[in-house]
């Protein structure tokens, strides 16, 4: 299988990752050396334009981390220069309706499930690898079960219709973004909130229904400890200016005393 992370949630093993939004690809080709399955490399809050997102997809490929990119919006520019940079699953934030996630299917995926536009890009090698040789239905086919689409529920609009988001072909499974949810459902930050936890629960079901990976970021160990222990596929912990920060101020207590 063309994408490893895919292959391992096909296998039924429990993913980790981490959100790189202001680092480099040496900070990237790192991660590969932690264990780490896959990074999400942010374009929406991140200051990243193509050419960094490119190097960043090259540096995780070099250490077989598996690379994904948060693009900013549902439109062809977004979606096509992350594709076509050879990202391996394109998780899509502020989704509010059936329409975005349609658009978005059809530019993402290659017939029969979409229309995305034809190029063999990096994603590929630019043609020089063995998949991307044969016939374009195969190269179609390949192309769509290597792109992962994971649109994110993060909006009380996108959580009102997750169980039909969850039947729609092409979506490979859903990211939850929990405080963006938390600040659309008028109850900012308060993770402990009873209607926020039945609001989680209730997009794990519709995945686990829909018989697809539900993804969920979380702020620290404990909490991604907690989400794999509920049934979460993947956990996503962190943000690379957090965790280095919290990593060097215990490397500087530990040399203080
Ligand atoms: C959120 O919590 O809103 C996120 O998008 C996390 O990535
Ligand atoms: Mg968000």
């Amino acid at each position: 299988m063309l994408n490893k992370l895919r292959e391992k949630m096909e296998k039924g093993e429990q993913t980790i990752g981490t959100f790189v939004s202001a680092s480099n690809e040496a900070f990237v080709e790192c991660l590969g050396y932690t264990g780490l399955d896959y990074v999400i490399i942010d374009t929406e809050h991140g200051p990243y334009d193509t050419m960094d997102m490119m190097s960043m997809i090259r540096a995780a490929e070099s250490v077989d981390l598996t690379p994904l990119v948060r693009i900013a919006d549902v439109t062809h520019k977004e979606i096509q220069r992350a594709a076509d940079c050879g990202a391996q699953g394109l998780i899509v934030p502020c989704i509010r309706t059936m329409e975005e996630i349609h658009k978005l299917v059809d530019l993402a995926k290659y017939s029969p499930l979409g229309n995305r536009g034809f190029i063999k890009g990096r994603g590929c090698h630019f043609g020089n690898q063995a998949w991307a040789a044969g016939s374009m239905e195969q190269f179609m086919e390949m192309s769509n079960e290597k792109l992962l689409v994971l649109p994110q529920c993060e909006t009380a609009e996108c959580l009102d219709i997750i169980e039909d988001v969850m039947k729609v072909d092409g979506v490979d499974g859903i990211f939850i973004g929990p405080f963006d949810l938390s600040f659309s459902m008028g109850i900012p930050g308060r993770f402990d909130e009873p209607v926020f936890e039945e609001a989680i629960q209730r997009i794990l079901k519709a995945c686990q229904d829909a018989g697809k990976p539900a993804f969920i970021f979380t702020p620290n160990e404990e909490a991604a400890r907690a989400r794999l222990a509920q049934g979460f596929d993947s956990v996503t912990n962190g943000l690379d200016p957090g965790v280095i920060t919290a990593a060097y101020k215990e490397m500087v207590r530990k040399i203080r005393g």
